[in-house]
Order: structure tokens, then C-alpha cells, then sequence
């Protein structure tokens, strides 16, 4: 909303628009959700998106939400000069960016010493990674920084193309699709500038390194290794360039994608591995990842058997002795009544036990990379995580988005539980504490209607009762336990629930829409059909005893790391894997809980990964499931700008000869009595218990021109600052 050439932003900052810095362009739609006229209409919501994305204009607020929609296209609009134009601008003094929202949080953190966080969400290849890349980049070229500080933001920027590589892969949805959950806190110092990190990882989907669906591919780094590894590298490793030899990398029959360079990428994370470790200097040695990537795609495709010089490389980047791996590949070993039994596995139990090894050294090698990127973020022992109380950080969230497959299976239930845990979280953060507040302040509001998730959160995760304590029931019970066991449990226990269907109908009919080996939720986002096939295995994530044990012996230093002797000599039973991520989110929550959260929504414009095209039914759906028009509505209904009662009394006071040049009441009859003196009507404004809520950003114009007319009486200092909370 414009008023004499000022904005008001529903937060109640009142600024001068700055003619030089927003373009006609910029003023495309509103930048600004807040100020759409018809706010209650989704049609005009959907509009203004769109015309502003036909302009290339990707970012739009609701208050101090961003909205980003991605442009399938590399836009002129993150460069160094760019990044100029919004360090410490304020918000809504220059298009809306991401830029501007890094800088905004960056400066939160600095004045009110808190820690933030941001949160990105949105669906598969909506954006949320760019997102991330791009805050961290802001901060690592616009912060303050010394020499040795210099080296840590290099740090952090070189983890980026390390971890893709290693967690990222191609799928239907996105061609660098995250398929681990990351939250990164950068730690800042008093003075603002970056002195330390910590990366924490979340469930990666380790079954893509034995299969992928049709159209996908396993995770970029093996490919990389193939197409951009020098020939010696090769020779050592006995590799074939063709990822279509191995077993492990033909299954979705997508050697190359195109929006991918597999050996620039080999280039980056070769130059990005010894900035984070400069140990890891040779690829052929012990200590490097590479090594182990070398032997996960151990099996030949086209050959049943694998060669004896392959064999000889697998064991020695393995580290161990070949005929005791080949015994516990193809024997089990099993303690009954304190007796050892060996027995011999038949082809599906040896194949299924080759491909757990492969998953666990895989899956245990990206831990090690993570650790060992964080103890290159650790700057000195002073910033060993949790970090100590006179530093402050600002957290960063990019985890896998809500996905729908044709075939969907227990990794995508966990990202999509992941996707209801971050909505639930948003809802209480933004939708329920911005009522809460009125509330909190006595203040008469008409509650805005959302759909609130809990309901499917608890369907999953409530102990004894939700869908994985059945799950870990089913896995730890004796006897013959199978998915379709774990099937009719669920349809005993929650078969009733208003979120959970199965093929079977209440009058005995089946329902064609879901298969008999499936159960299909209705998350917030949309109705998934879960295939139970593997669910028991994949949460049970079982390794052979007797191949842990072979592991152990291992002399590859980073082998021994990850498979300890511990493991093997502890008999208890570690957590199943769902339980391990359902607790790894609790834990989340509330570090998340702990900050002030500013949040990314990405909005992903079509399905064919193309620019320039915006599917309006797409977009829609995704406007809905996100709630942003009931975030609208919250802030939108309500009163555009609230002020501690003495933030609004410090800036107004010289407008009333009773309340300059100190008001010594209290602070309410202070406000009180300038409100009355500047003619405030009572619909105007209310008072709250601690703050004064004002409904019309009019009425704050008004006061902030009589302001103006004083500022030769009262000097120049007064305007513009000290608007706190
Ligand atoms: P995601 O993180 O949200 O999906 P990405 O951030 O990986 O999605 O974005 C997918 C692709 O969209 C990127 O590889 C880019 O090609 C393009 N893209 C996204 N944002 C931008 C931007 N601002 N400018 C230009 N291109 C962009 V997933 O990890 O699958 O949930 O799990
Ligand atoms: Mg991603």
C-alpha cells in the first residue's frame, strides 16, 4: 500500500520508497502480498504471481514471508553488485530477494542478539537448495571477515558441491535432487563475522546406491568418478568409463542427463575435497572418499561373476581379507543358546547381503564426510558444537521436499513425515502465534480457519499408536512378520483414521484407487499410495554380524571408522531406522523452536523442469497446501503495524508537549494520551496489554508526516531510528 510516497510493510516499518532503487519493472503486481486488494482472493494471489513471474520477478512477500518461484533459468540477479544493493537496506525499501531476507536475519541476529534460522520448504525441485546455496553465498561475500575467517567462508561454500555429490542424484522430479535432509548453523562472533559451523544430516536415502527407478540415477558421484577421473585414477580402480557396465548404475537406464556436467562437477569437488581436508589430497588413497565410491559399484552388470582383478581392487580399497568376506557374504552366522551356527545363504539372501554391505559403507562413508566437515568448521575449540553463548548463528534448513512417485516405497514416507513435521512447525510458529499474540494482548480478533497437520503427524509418529511404533512392533516381533503382516496391523490399528486408506471399504468392497499391498495417507500436501514391499527391511537396516565383523577388520582408515568393533562385540539392538529419524526430528524441532525463524517458500512453477511456464493448476495446489493464503489472511485481517508500547512512545513523543521530552506514567496512559492528543478514533488503534496495535496503515502516515513537520524542531536523529520492537 502506497501513501504519499511511502510503504508500510504489515510489520509497521514505515519507509521512503526509493524511487532510484525500484524500477517501474519491480513494481510489477505487488511486491507484497499484504497489499493486494482483493487478499482474499486466491485468483488474484495466483495472478500476481504470475505476472510477476512472466517479468522474471521470482520473489514476492506476505509480510516477511518470501515466496519464491522457481525460474528454471539462470537469472542476472545474484551477482556481487547485487548483493551491494541490499546490505542494510531495509526490507521493503528495494525489490523483495532472498538476498534481502539473508541480509534482514543477518541483522536481526546483530541487534537483538538471538539466534535465527531459516527455514526453506516447498516441493521436490521447487527450489529450496538454490535457495540455501545462495543465502550461504550472501553471507560468505558480505560479512566481515579477516584472513583466517576467509578460509572457514571458503569452507563452508566448498561443503556445498561435496555433499551434492555424494547426496545428490537425478530424479523424476529434479535433476540435483537432495536426498538427505541438511540443517547448517553458521556462527557468528560479536563483531558479525562467520567463526564457525556445523552441518547435521538426516537420513539419506541409501537404497538409491543398489537401485534406482526407471529415469533416475544413483548418486552423482559415481558417475562424476566415471566420466571425469583421469585414466590412471581409473586404471587403479579398475573402473570402465560407461556407467552402463555396472550393476549398481544401470537400473534407471539414465547414464547422462543434460542439465548436468559430470566431469566439471568430478573438477569442483576434486578442488572442493582438499579446501575442506587438505588430507584428502590423493584419490587413490586410503583416506579418500573417491576410494570407497570405487568399490561400492563393485559388481560388473554384464558379468554374473566378478573378474579376479576387480576383486583383488574391491578388497584392497575395502581393506580386508577375501576369503573372509566371501564367507560372510555367502554364509550367515546365527547364536543360538549361546551356541554359534553357521548356514549358508541361498542367491537372495547372498545378493540382499551384498547389497546391505554396499548401502552400509556408502551410507557410513557420507557420516564420516559430514564429521569431517564439521571438524573443518570448528574453528577453535571455542566453537565446538553447541556453540557457547556469546556467539550467536543462524541456522540454515534445506531438506528433501514433499514427493509423490509412482511407486513410493519407505524412503519416501520418511521425506514426506519430514515435509509434515516442517508444516506443523510453520503452523505453530506463524499461524497460530500471530492469533496467539492477540490473544496474549486482549485484543477482539476474528480467527482465521487453517487446516492444522497435527492430526497427520500423530497418524505417524504417536507412540504405541502411530504408523512407525507399529512398524518397529512388526519388525522386533517373533515368528513369521512380513510387509503384508505389518499391512493388516496397520489396517487393525489406525484403519479407521480420517488420514490412512487401504484397498479395503467399510462394506467389505474394495477400493480400486489403492493396491493390496498399499496404504495411502492424505498428507497436508497431497495423497500418497505407499507401497509396503521393504518397509520391514529397510527400517530394520540390518547388516550380517559376521559382515560387520569382516568390516571391522578393516585397515581402510576410513572403514574402521565407520564400522567399529563396538558395534559387533554390543549386542543390543540399535533403534530402528524410522525411530532414529522420528527422534533426529524431535531433536530439530526444538533447535528450530529455539530461534527466530524467517522462512523461504518455494513454489515450483511446472513439472517439466522448463522455463517460462507456469501450470496455474500446479501453482495452486501448492498455494493451498502451504497455506499462504491463510498466512495472508493473519496478517492481512488484522492490524497492519504493532509497537511495544515504549518503542511507539520513544519515536512519537515529540508530537504531544505531555509526553516530550519524557513521559514518567506508565507506558500505556504515556501512549494513551499522544494517541488522543494526535486525534486517534477509537476504531483506529487498540491498546494491548504491552503493545499498540494500529488497523490501518493510513493513520500511521499521518503520524509519521506530522514527525516530518517537527524534524526541523527536534533534528534529524529521531527520524528513521530506534524503531525497535
Ligand atoms: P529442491 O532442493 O527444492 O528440490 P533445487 O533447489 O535443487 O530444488 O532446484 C531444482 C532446480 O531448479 C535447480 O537445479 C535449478 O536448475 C533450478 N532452480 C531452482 N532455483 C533457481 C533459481 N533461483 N535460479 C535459477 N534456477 C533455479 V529436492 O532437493 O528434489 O526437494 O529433494
Ligand atoms: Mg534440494
Amino acid at each position: 500500500m502506497r501513501y504519499q510516497g511511502r510503504e508500510v510493510d504489515i510489520e509497521g516499518r514505515v519507509r521512503l520508497v526509493m524511487e532510484s532503487a525500484l524500477t517501474a519493472r519491480d513494481r510489477v503486481g505487488v511486491q507484497d502480498f499484504v497489499l493486494l486488494e482483493n487478499y482474499n482472493s486466491e485468483a488474484a494471489f495466483i495472478e500476481n504471481l504470475r505476472r510477476r513471474f512472466r517479468e522474471n520477478l521470482i520473489y514476492t512477500y506476505i509480510g516477511s514471508v518470501l515466496v519464491s518461484v522457481n525460474p528454471y533459468k539462470e537469472l542476472e540477479i545474484y551477482s556481487k553488485q547485487q548483493m551491494e544493493r541490499y546490505r542494510g537496506v531495509s526490507f521493503y525499501e528495494i525489490s523483495p530477494h532472498i538476498y534481502a531476507l539473508s541480509d534482514n536475519t543477518y541483522r536481526a541476529m546483530r541487534t537483538e542478539r538471538k539466534d535465527q534460522c531459516i527455514l526453506i520448504s516447498g516441493e521436490s525441485g521447487a527450489g529450496k537448495t538454490e535457495a540455501s546455496k545462495k543465502i550461504l553465498l550472501y553471507y560468505a561475500v558480505t560479512c566481515p571477515t579477516n584472513d583466517h575467517m576467509a578460509i572457514l567462508g571458503d569452507r563452508l561454500l566448498q561443503s556445498n558441491p561435496v555433499l551434492e555429490a555424494f547426496g545428490n542424484a537425478k530424479t523424476l522430479r529434479n535433476d540435483n535432487s537432495s536426498r538427505f535432509g541438511k540443517y547448517m548453523d553458521v556462527q557468528f562472533d560479536f563483531r558479525g563475522t562467520p567463526v564457525g559451523g556445523h552441518i547435521l544430516n538426516y537420513l539419506l536415502e541409501k537404497s538409491r546406491v543398489v537401485h534406482q527407478n526407471h529415469g533416475e540415477r544413483n548418486f552423482h558421484i559415481f558417475y562424476q568418478l566415471l566420466d571425469g577421473g583421469d585414466d590412471d585414477l581409473l586404471i587403479t580402480l579398475d573402473l570402465e568409463r560407461n556407467p552402463q557396465n555396472y550393476r549398481y548404475l544401470v537400473k534407471g537406464n539414465c547414464p547422462r542427463v543434460s542439465s548436468i556436467s559430470d566431469k566439471n562437477n568430478w573438477k569442483v569437488v576434486m578442488k572442493a575435497l582438499p579446501v575442506i581436508d587438505p588430507d584428502i589430497k590423493s584419490c587413490e588413497g586410503q583416506n579418500c572418499p573417491i576410494s570407497i565410491t570405487g568399490c561400492s559399484d563393485m559388481h560388473k552388470h554384464s558379468q554374473n561373476s566378478i573378474t579376479e582383478n576387480r576383486c583383488v581392487v574391491v578388497l584392497q580399497l575395502l581393506g580386508v581379507d577375501g576369503s573372509a568376506l566371501r564367507e560372510a557374504l555367502t554364509h550367515k552366522k546365527l547364536t543360538a543358546k549361546g551356541e554359534e551356527m553357521i548356514s549358508p545363504l541361498n542367491y537372495e539372501q547372498a545378493v540382499s547381503a551384498r547389497d546391505a554391505l554396499a548401502k552400509a559403507v556408502y551410507g557410513r562413508t557420507f557420516t564420516w564426510l559430514v564429521e569431517k566437515i564439521n571438524q573443518s568448521l570448528h574453528w577453535k575449540d571455542s566453537t565446538k558444537f553447541p556453540f557457547s553463548k556469546d556467539s550467536s548463528v543462524i541456522g540454515l534448513l534445506d531438506i528433501y521436499g514433499f514427493e509423490v512417485l509412482q511407486q513410493n516405497s519407505f524412503e519416501q514416507f520418511c521425506i514426506n513425515y519430514c515435509n509434515e513435521k516442517l508444516q506443523q512447525l510453520f503452523i505453530e510458529l506463524t499461524l497460530r502465534s500471530e492469533q496467539e499474540e492477540y490473544e496474549t494482548e486482549g485484543i477482539a480478533w476474528e480467527t482465521v480457519q487453517y487446516f492444522d497437520n497435527k492430526i497427520i503427524c500423530d497418524l505417524i509418529e504417536e507412540k504405541h499408536k502411530g504408523i512407525i511404533s507399529i512398524l518397529d512392533e512388526e519388525c522386533l516381533r517373533p515368528g513369521e512378520t512380513c510387509d503384508v503382516s505389518f499391512l493388516e496391523k496397520l489396517e487393525d490399528t489406525v484403519g479407521s483414521h480420517p488420514h490412512f486408506i487401504t484397498h479395503k471399504l467399510a462394506n467389505g468392497k474394495t477400493r480400486r484407487v489403492v493396491s493390496r499391498e498399499e496404504f495411502r495417507l492424505l498428507h497436508y500436501a497431497g495423497e500418497v499410495n505407499y507401497n509396503v514391499n521393504g518397509f520391514l527391511d529397510k527400517n530394520n537396516d540390518l547388516l550380517n554380524r559376521n559382515l560387520k565383523e569382516v568390516m571391522c577388520q578393516s585397515d581402510n582408515q576410513i572403514l574402521s571408522h565407520c564400522f567399529r568393533r563396538e558395534e559387533v562385540i554390543d549386542q543390543k539392538r540399535p533403534e530402528m531406522a524410522a525411530t532414529q529419524f522420528k527422534n533426529s526430528l524431535m531433536k530439530l524441532m526444538e533447535i528450530l523452536m529455539s530461534k527466530e525463524p524467517s522462512y523461504v517458500r518455494c513454489i515450483k512453477p511446472n513439472d517439466a523442469k522448463q522455463p517460462g511456464r507456469f501450470d496455474e493448476v500446479l501453482v495452486r495446489h501448492q498455494v493451498k497446501y502451504l497455506g499462504l493464503m491463510e498466512n495472508l489472511r493473519v496478517r492481512r485481517a488484522g492490524f497492519a503495524y504493532r509497537r511495544r508500547f515504549e518503542a511507539f512512545l520513544q519515536r512519537y513523543k515529540p508530537l504531544c508537549p505531555e509526553t516530550w521530552p519524557n513521559w514518567h506514567g506508565r507506558l500505556v496512559d504515556g501512549v494513551s494520551t499522544l494517541v488522543n492528543h494526535l486525534g486517534y478514533k477509537a476504531e483506529e488503534y487498540k491498546l494491548g496489554r504491552s503493545k499498540i496495535f494500529i488497523r490501518f496503515p493510513k493513520t500511521l502516515f499521518t503520524t509519521e508526516d506530522a514527525l516530518e513537520a517537527k524534524k526541523p524542531e527536534i533534528g534529524n536523529e529521531l527520524c528513521y531510528t530506534n524503531f525497535g520492537m
